[in-house]
């Protein structure tokens, strides 16, 4: 299996997946502005959208969209137990994918990241955060994972809601959500994965020469 990411991206969550599974692949590099990967290709070739994450499946099919490498992922090594087989739990983790996706990744997260956002375009996402993160964490309220055991889902919302530290959003004020943050980083499949790619993230910033935030430092 090969895995085109970007340091500390969405793709973070199948390099969690990778590591919770204990599966064999490779992680190749996609700088999100040349679109250059790390083997020296062009990215925009493997991916039309010139996105990440994609994996490469071991019979060379090319995957992508977390909401379906996340679940490909689980179901390759069911030993993991990282996704619910049976139809109810499957349409929760359905939900969940979906939701992190649309209304936090997407809704919230893309344009408070995004430098070339609009500041109108900022302060519109800035304020959807609070109804969804709200809710996020009324569900996550005394429990440790979005389904009864650590899921796919988890990943994704771990590497979703770690972009907070470089946005207005302050986890604090949610109180489950910090603890949720908190209690995933000390599983060491998203310990490892996470450092590993912080490194990786701020070596990207010192290449660019950009300052680095002050969580990096
Ligand atoms: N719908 C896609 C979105 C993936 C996505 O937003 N990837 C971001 C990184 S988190 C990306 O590669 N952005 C680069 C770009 O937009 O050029 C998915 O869920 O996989």
């Amino acid at each position: 299996m090969k895995l085109y990411f970007s340091p500390l991206a969405c793709s973070l969550a199948t390099r969690i997946a990778l590591y919770e599974a204990g599966a064999e692949a490779q992680f190749v590099e996609v700088d999100g502005k040349t679109k250059r990967t790390s083997d020296d290709s062009d990215f925009q070739r493997i991916s039309g959208l010139g996105m990440v994450p994609v994996l490469v499946a071991d019979d060379g099919r090319v995957l992508a969209e977390n909401a379906a490498i996340l679940p490909f992922v689980a179901d390759r090594f069911p030993a993991a137990a990282l996704a619910p087989t049976d139809p109810e739990g499957r349409t929760r983790l359905h939900q969940w994918l979906s939701f992190i996706g649309t209304e936090l990744h997407k809704t919230i997260f893309v344009p408070l990241l995004d430098e070339t956002a609009p500041e109108a375009v900022k302060a519109y996402a800035l304020a959807r955060a609070p109804k969804r993160l709200d809710w996020l964490a009324t569900k996550l309220e005394g429990r440790s994972y979005l389904l009864d055991t650590p899921s796919v889902a988890d990943a994704y919302l771990f590497a979703v809601l770690n972009w907070s530290a470089v946005t207005a959003i302050q986890l604090r004020n949610w109180p489950a959500l910090a603890a949720y943050m908190k209690n995933l980083h000390a599983r060491p499949a998203f310990a490892r994965a996470f450092e590993e790619e912080k490194a990786l993230w701020i070596a990207e910033l010192q290449r660019r020469g950009q300052p680095l935030p002050a969580i990096a430092v």
